[in-house]
Formats: structure tokens, sequence, C-alpha cells
């Protein structure tokens, strides 16, 4: 009762942001990913019935408290689904440097959740795999898929109707990423956190949630025609709109640091030199930019010329779920 699988993380060209309801993560909206092939999580579980409990290993060091109890209540549901009482090794191996300013959650949950269902007995198809997986963290339902995928919220309360689909596979288009990491102390506030006090205080969630579904249609003609400039605008501006939520709510807060806003002024430079780039921006104050295989060399060169640039890590579109 032993399989191991791999899964890349994900960048999100049009943000989740929002709970309805935080015990089974359901979303107030759609969302729209690229996954990269930079960076990824191999995870194995073996499930015993001589085990008296779960363990879980991350890079080779035992893992305590909440988070060995967010992977913990993450075996529950799949025991549940497979109808079986049975405790789990756990061995993860994260290739996604907490340095690059990525969350580990989106490979780490969507790793576990395909390797502990494999464990276990249990034949899930990829929705069935990405509605497991939203349950250990949201944006990692769309990790299950290569290229652009799109979790829809739905509008079920059990949340059977809440999962990601493919958009466009890893081969539709070489749209690169470059992960700019600031010189930053670890943030403040978690986007768990952010989002609850967005969605609860803030007067500019409204105006958010009314832009979405606009953004992800003409973001989605964008990527079947390869569009980067629209591409670009519509997901740059959709993170704008993120994270001005954030400046309405109660205590009111930010994301970004000074070098943030440096970083931002440095990719509309590079537009302006005709340099075609845009950024987006996720619950943290690094930056990344999306840019064509083309101008690699000068964004990277760009990049990390900024003080305050500790790395710039360059990725490709990734693939899907595999197993090992
Ligand atoms: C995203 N983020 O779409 C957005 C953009 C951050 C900003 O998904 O609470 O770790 O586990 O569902 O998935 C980060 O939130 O949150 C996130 P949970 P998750 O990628």
């Amino acid at each position: 009762m032993k399989a191991t699988a791999k899964a890349h993380t994900n960048i999100a060209l049009i943000k989740y942001w929002g709970k309805r309801e935080e015990s089974i993560i359901l979303p107030t909206n759609n969302s729209l990913s690229l996954t990269l092939d930079g960076f990824y999580t191999t995870t194995s579980v073996k499930f015993n019935k001589d085990f008296t409990e779960d363990e879980f290993f991350l890079d080779g060091k035992k893992v305590t408290g909440v988070p060995y109890d967010r992977v913990s209540g993450f075996l529950d549901l799949i025991r549940d689904l497979a109808g079986k009482k049975v405790y789990a090794s756990v061995e993860s191996v994260n290739e996604v440097p907490t340095a690059a300013g990525f969350a580990s959650s989106a490979s780490g949950f969507a790793a576990l959740a395909a390797a502990g269902a494999k464990a276990i007995g249990l034949e899930l198809n990829d929705q069935e795999l990405s509605r497991l997986t939203r349950q250990g963290s949201g944006s990692a339902c769309r990790s299950i898929y290569g290229g652009f995928a799109e979790w829809r919220m739905g509008f079920m309360e059990d949340g059977s109707d809440s999962y990601a689909v493919p958009v466009a596979p890893v081969e539709h288009w070489d749209l690169r990423v470059a992960a700019v990491v600031l010189d930053a102390k670890m943030k403040k506030v978690s986007s768990r956190d952010g989002m609850r006090r967005t969605v609860e205080s803030s007067p500019f969630f409204a105006g958010w949630l009314d832009s979405i579904s606009v953004d992800l249609r003409e973001i989605k003609s964008g990527i079947e025609a390869r569009d980067f400039e629209k591409v670009g605008k519509i997901a740059e501006a959709n993170c704008l709109k993120m994270h001005a939520t954030t400046l309405g709510a109660k205590p009111p807060f930010t994301y970004w640091i000074d070098t943030t806003l440096t970083v931002m002024q440095r990719v509309r430079e590079l537009r302006e030199n005709g340099i075609p780039a845009y950024f987006t921006i996720d619950a943290g104050p690094n930056v990344k930019v999306l840019y064509l295989p083309e101008n690699e060399k000068q964004i990277h060169e760009s990049l990390q010329r900024i003080p305050g640039v500790l790395d710039v890590r360059l990725s490709k579109p990734g693939h899907g779920i595999s197993y090992l």
C-alpha cells in the first residue's frame, strides 16, 4: 500500500482570493493558473495496518505541530473516502525552495493527494482528485493539471462542484515566469488570515468579485490565441485588484515592501523599452514576472540588477501529476 507522486506548483494569473466556506475550502471566485516546471514536490505515502499513528517527514526531518496536523487531517479525508482506518507514513521532498517565494502548499497537497489516494487503493479521475486536493489547500487543486488550469468555484454547499479543469496543456504555449526573490522578513499575514480579513471587512471586496468573470473570459481567449500582451495585461491588473482589497480591510494590510514596488516599476520600464513583461504578486512581497523565451536573457539580467533582489529563478510551464 505504497505510492509516490510528483506535483508542480502553480502561479495564479487570475487569483483565488476569498473563501465562502473555510472548513472544506470553497472559494468566492474562479481562478486560473499556469503550472510551473521549476518547482515541485515528490511525496511517498505508505499505509500500514500496524501503524498506530500517522508520521510525516519533510526533506528527511520529522514534522510535528500544525503542519503535521494539516497532513494528518488530510489523510483522514483519504481514509474516509476509502472507508479504511489505517495510518500512514508520508515522506515529502520539496523542490520548492522557500527562498523562491512560492508557497509549497500547492505542490505539497497535490502530491500528497495523488500518492495517498493511489496508496490506499482509490481510483480517482482528475476531477475527483482535484476536488480532494482542494480540501488540503485551495490553490493545490489547480496543480493536478499541466499548463493552464481553471478552478471552478462551484455553487454546491458540499463542494462537489468545486474543482479545477484543464484550460490548455503544457505544450500549448511556452510562457515563462521569473520568480524575483526579495530580501524580506517572513510575511506577517498568512494568506488564510489575509483572505478572511479581506472577505469580512474590505469594502473593495465586492468590486474584486465583480471584476472576475470578465477577466476570466478575456484571459482565456488570450491564452487560446497566445496573445502575450492581452494575457499579461489582464494578469497584472487582476493582481493589483486583489492587492487593493487588502488596503480596505480592517485593520488594513499590504504584502508589498519597497522593493516590490521597485520591481513593478522595472517591469513597466522594460515594457516602455519594447521588452514585453508583466508582473503578478501573491500573498507575499516577491514578484513573479511573465515573459516570452526570446526575452529571457534581458529580463533575467535586468531583474537581477535591482538592489534588494536576492535571486531570480526562471521557470517554464510544467506538467501535471505524475506517479513514480
Ligand atoms: C492563488 N493565493 O490563487 C492565491 C493568490 C495567494 C494569492 O492560493 O487557505 O495556500 O490553503 O486554501 O491556496 C494562497 O492560498 O490557501 C493562494 P488555502 P492557499 O494562488
